[in-house]
């Protein structure tokens, strides 16, 4: 075989390998009628501008919006806290926004104030577009007890309620995405793995805080959770 020949074939096999590599690292998923979509916490104060800005928080929108379309059962979550909630550094005289103290439950990193009930701050970002979502699962309304889950709050006794309505509905795979990737989007995840569902996190669709490696630490954290991390091109 003359060799410009063999070059072919060789090149040829690298060509066929380039194809496969995609569809065997990122396997495509179809949610199912039992699969949810949570839509963590897309709020005008974690959008730039907003009083709690995610670096990149406005990226995800459209990714989220044509994410919605490939599922039947959307949930938003709404942060939602009273004004002088006790995650607000401003509650805590001397204390400053990112500093850690210690409260009855554990330790509590203090935040700016944010998504204070009823504000402009606090809404849902205008620029989602999903009217086929079924329920707004608001948390961080009790004033002493911070709750970055979406079904446990900080303290680890109070509820949202949000296990038993996926249970009631009987759905069983949960999509999670929205802001921010280390603190709601990640503790949701791990409690919905402690709730017995099949968690995926879809990186592409959230952004992090990233504050003293939190970000790292909170995929490591998923990872032994058994959450899948996934992107947003490996949804079909
Ligand atoms: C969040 C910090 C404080 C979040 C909420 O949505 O990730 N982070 N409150
Ligand atoms: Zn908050």
């Amino acid at each position: 075989m003359p060799a410009s020949m063999k070059r072919r074939q060789f090149l040829f096999g690298i060509g066929s390998l380039a194809l496969l590599t995609p569809s065997v690292a990122f396997p495509a998923v179809k949610p199912s009628d039992k699969a949810v979509l949570l839509v963590v916490d897309v709020q005008n104060c974690f959008l730039p501008g907003g009083t709690l800005a995610v670096n990149g928080g406005n990226e995800i929108i459209p990714i989220i919006n044509a994410l919605a379309q490939k599922f039947k059962n959307v949930i938003f979550t709404q942060d939602w806290h009273t004004p002088g909630h006790a995650s607000f550094a401003s509650s805590h005289p001397g204390k400053t926004p990112f500093e850690t103290i210690e409260l009855p439950y554990g330790k509590q990193v203090l935040w700016p104030d944010h998504c204070i009930q009823g504000s402009e701050d606090a809404k849902l970002a205008a620029g989602l577009d999903i009217p086929h979502a079924q329920l707004i699962i608001r948390k961080g309304y009790h004033n002493d007890i911070d709750s970055y889950s979406t079904f446990i709050a900080a303290d680890r006794k109070t509820k949202t309620g949000l296990t038993g309505y996926v249970q009631e509905r009987g759905l069983s795979e949960v999509y999670v995405c929205g802001l921010a990737t280390d603190f709601c989007v990640s503790w949701s995840a791990i409690d919905a793995r402690r709730a017995g569902l099949h968690v995926s996190v879809i990186e592409d669709a959230c952004r992090g805080i990233d504050l003293n490696g939190s970000l790292e630490a909170a995929w490591h954290l998923m990872d032994e959770a058994g959450v899948k991390r996934i992107q947003s091109r490996d949804i079909t």
